[in-house]
């Protein structure tokens, strides 16, 4: 059997995440490595992450850092930590040009003349969840640069459009732990086994249900949203839709993207543009999404498709099953 006949077998449940990345770069002759190893880099740090969550109520490393992030809001110690080790596993691991964080008000440019990828990240999302014991996730993109390798970072570089990214992903620290993402080709979702300090392919080219019965959203604000989305609230509600939100969008996304569901962050008199951000919460889980058959948008336009004008960047954000986001800009 060729090369390009094998590589084309789907390795099968229970292969683990290192192996399942070399098998995908396999398909790419010309490929050189280096979005595998950034693809390990952030499996690894996501470990590191981990551990520290588990042990946050032991470690006294709950609680608030005392200082607030570029957005206003306070940054907790577990935010402030999982900052340093994926930004510390990028720059060892030597793939990435430049990040953009959630936890960092300007792009931390790494100085590094070989490498031609950026990354986007949100290093642990929910802060509220953080401290209680709830899921929390962190959530990446990947794009790669448009100035020369080796000159320094522009603008231009990081504020590129969701439909550039070459992959995307989320790591869901939940009742267990798991990888999910996507290089462009499909969605697969790997859980961590503690014991063997590995991600192991668990769910294979994940798909959507175009339909569901979850709506997810924050009806605490429900006086202050659009016509359009109470209407749609109204009619889930009108056709025994059960409400989850969980207030940690990698969980309710995921929940949603398992079972089918929608996931709405709207306008609101205290978010007038939403609360979410373009670069490193919407545009990965809406190529995810999207990769998996669902829908994504700001209630009008594709995610994907917003040319984004500055850094931390908020826009409303429906995602979920394709029939459900459609029906929810309809209304
Ligand atoms: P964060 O980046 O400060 O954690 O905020 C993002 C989070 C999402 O995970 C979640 O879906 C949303 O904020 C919840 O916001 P709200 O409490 O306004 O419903
Ligand atoms: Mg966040």
């Amino acid at each position: 059997m060729g090369k390009a006949e094998n590589s084309r077998i789907a390795l099968p449940i229970g292969s683990n995440l290192d192996r399942f990345i070399m098998r995908n770069q396999e398909d790419f002759p010309y490929a050189s490595g280096e979005l595998s190893q950034l693809l390990r880099d952030l499996a690894y740090a996501g470990k590191v992450v981990n551990r520290e969550i588990n042990m946050a109520g032991l470690a006294g490393i709950t609680g608030a850092y005392g200082a607030e992030n570029v957005q206003g809001e306070e940054q907790q110690n577990l935010d402030v930590a999982a900052d340093i080790r994926f930004t510390r596993a990028l720059k060892k691991g030597g793939e990435v040009a430049a990040i953009i964080s959630e936890e960092a008000e300007e792009i931390i440019d790494l100085s590094n003349p070989r490498s031609k990828y950026i990354v986007a990240m949100d290093p642990l999302d929910g802060s509220s969840n953080i401290d209680v014991n709830v899921s929390i996730g962190t959530i990446f993109s990947i794009y790669r640069r448009i100035s020369p390798q080796g000159s320094p970072i522009q603008m231009e570089d990081v504020l590129q459009p969701g439909k550039n990214q070459v992959a995307a992903g989320y790591i869901l620290y939940g009742s267990s732990t798991m990888m999910v993402y996507t290089t462009g080709s499909g969605v697969n979702g790997f859980t961590y086994e503690p014991s063997l300090g590995e991600y192991i392919l668990s769910h294979q080219n994940m798909q959507m249900p175009k339909d569901g019965k979850i709506y997810s959203i924050n009806e605490g604000s429900y006086k202050s949203f659009s016509e359009s989305v109470v209407n749609y609230i109204e009619s889930c509600k009108d056709k025994g839709y059960s409400a989850r939100y969980i207030g940690s969008l990698v969980a309710d996304f995921h929940r949603n993207l398992l079972k089918g569901g929608i996931y709405i962050y709207p306008s609101t008199a205290k978010a007038p543009n939403g609360k979410l951000r373009l670069l490193y919460e919407c545009n990965a889980l809406a190529m995810i999404a999207e990769q998996a058959g669902g829908r994504a948008t700001d209630g009008k336009q594709r995610i994907m498709e917003i040319e984004p004008s500055e850094l931390h960047q908020r826009v409303p954000f429906y995602v979920g099953s394709e029939n459900m986001v459609l029906e929810a800009e309809k209304a």
